[in-house]
């Protein structure tokens, strides 16, 4: 009989489903971000809200809270400094470095999710819907910029580059703002191919894709409105500044234990300490890449079954 290293790994945390976590109602007036730290430090994290369902269990956690009209958070938030590119959403821009209008960007309504680039090459950010000259970028032509005098939706725009050309123009840095404000002239407004996905994510890291605003919300009335609350006696959602305070609700995950056997073919000494310990820990960046939490990884000894003649 031969000794085999086995390598087991506890998974736990947010394995959960989000319709299996717990809701409650802190009711001491926090920030958000302070609401934040005291739901991880507590339980989980600020609540998700993912479908009907789950706001009707968030109502029941408030219970008798909800009668006088309050408010409190939950862990949705617009991260409003985020910019994508048209060519690649993955890639984020950050548009701090940029040359703004006085003021800008605000976001104006809650409404401004757009770029566009005034005759003097400064940006705005602006209602996507407005129709706007555009500027797309080819690929296959030496200048790379070509300005298009029809006027259209941004995403009305964004279809048309990628249909004639390569895509709405990228905007990386305030070097190439100044490099297409020296190679192109234009009259007016024009788009970018800048865009942000407004409230897309939540406090636990859950892309956002349900919502339960109420009629009108979220506007960004008065500026600086970029975290979500739940009315006590509605469910209904609104933007808030995030410096308010307010209670709030976390969510407790119901922690699912996962055991997880692998089999590895290897010419290491598994016996070694060292590889061991290498191992885990690129198995841990790994299984952390994917999302989940490890609470507990080690190696374990099990007696190989004799092998058959
Ligand atoms: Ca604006």
């Amino acid at each position: 009989m031969e000794d085999v290293m086995l390598l087991i790994l506890i998974l736990s945390g947010f394995l959960s489903l989000p319709s299996s976590s717990e809701f409650y109602l802190v009711n001491e007036r926090r920030t958000w971000a302070e609401a934040q730290r005291h739901c991880r430090e507590n339980s989980s994290d600020l609540a998700s809200v993912h479908h009907d369902g789950d706001s009707r269990r968030l109502l029941m956690a408030a219970g008798r809270s909800g009668d006088s009209g309050r408010s409190a958070w939950i862990g949705l938030f617009d991260e409003s400094t985020v910019w994508k590119l048209s060519e690649d959403a993955s890639l984020e821009v950050n548009t701090d470095s940029l040359d703004w209008m006085k003021e800008q960007p605000n976001n104006f309504a809650g409404s401004q999710h757009c770029l566009y680039i005034t005759q003097t090459g400064i940006l705005n950010d602006f209602f996507c819907s407005t129709p706007f000259h555009f500027i797309c970028y080819d690929d296959r032509n030496a200048s790379r910029y070509v300005l298009v005098e029809v006027k259209l939706s941004w995403s009305e725009a964004q279809a048309y580059c990628r249909g004639r050309h390569t895509d709405l123009m990228s905007l990386r840095s305030r070097e190439e703002q100044e490099d297409v404000r020296r190679s192109l002239k234009w009259a007016g407004n024009v788009w970018v191919g800048l865009y942000r996905d407004p409230w897309a994510s939540w406090s636990d890291g859950s892309a956002s894709s349900f919502s339960d605003w109420k009629a009108t919300q979220p506007d960004n009335q008065g500026r600086d409105r970029q975290c979500a609350a739940v009315l006590l006696h509605t469910g209904k959602w609104v933007d808030e500044n995030c410096r308010e305070e307010k209670p709030f609700f976390c969510f407790k995950a119901e922690t699912k234990l996962k055991r997880l056997k692998m089999t590895m073919r290897t010419v290491a000494d598994m016996n070694d300490v060292e590889i061991q310990q290498q191992l885990l820990q690129q198995l841990r960046a790994h299984i952390l890449l994917k999302g989940l939490k490890v609470s507990r990884m080690f190696w374990g000894k099990i007696q190989k079954k004799e092998e058959e003649k």
